[in-house]
């Protein structure tokens, strides 16, 4: 049975939404957050962070690798575009764009904004991975005016990848409707079933 070590408001949720999406029998193994961001990534779970997951021996942080595995594993070629398929590459891109890229700005502005005290002091460097995570949107803005998901016409795991970083950012008041088209698309992955059951599983 695939094990996932989750906490409300992280990574875990890209993890549930994913398993609940391909219909995989899991235990959720429901960790407190330790909020004490001075001893970073001390959280009760192996890796020290979420999401984490176990499956039998093999155990698994990074929540990209995770995706992945569980992919290549269980997902019976589900909610991926096939190697060589001319969707692959987009898919790929936007697969690591989420976390490689978009979520730079955001863990920053968390990092500056909820876990310290000093926000006003820091306020230049505020502005500017803003100005960051405005240019992130801009790109997810031109891809889903083209085609429904980032991948094209199907819903793919880079959906899911991107849709929490984008779920975050309108969280933090950084996706606005300056950017509609990406707020429309966000809304559409809220919608699913299996995003939901995520978020009711971080709410309780
Ligand atoms: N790149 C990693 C990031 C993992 C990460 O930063 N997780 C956060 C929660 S979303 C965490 O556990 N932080 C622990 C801490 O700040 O102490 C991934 O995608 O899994």
């Amino acid at each position: 049975m695939l094990r996932l070590h989750f906490a409300p408001l992280t990574r875990s949720i890209r993890i549930k939404w994913l398993l609940e999406e391909l219909a995989l029998p899991h235990e959720i193994v429901r960790v407190a957050f330790n909020r004490d961001g001075d001893k970073g990534f001390a959280q009760d779970t192996p890796a020290g962070n979420f999401p984490y997951l176990e499956d039998g021996d093999i155990g698994l942080s990074e929540s990209g690798a995770i995706v992945q595995y569980i992919l290549e594993n269980y997902g019976e070629g589900r909610l991926e575009p096939a190697i060589g398929a001319p969707e692959r590459p987009a898919y790929l891109h936007w697969l690591h764009f989420s976390e490689g890229t978009a979520a730079n700005a955001i863990n920053t502005i968390v990092w500056l904004t909820l876990y310290r005290d000093d926000a006003e002091q820091h306020r230049a460097i505020i502005d500017a991975v803003r100005g960051t995570a405005d240019q992130t949107f801009g790109k997810v803005e031109t891809t889903v005016s083209a085609h429904p998901y980032l991948a094209g016409g199907a819903f793919t795991a880079a959906d899911v990848m991107m849709g929490f970083t984008l779920w975050s950012a309108k969280m933090l008041g950084l996706l606005t409707d300056a950017h509609p088209k990406t707020v429309a698309y966000l809304d559409r992955l809220m919608a699913r079933r299996a995003f939901q059951d995520a978020i009711a599983e971080s709410q309780r």
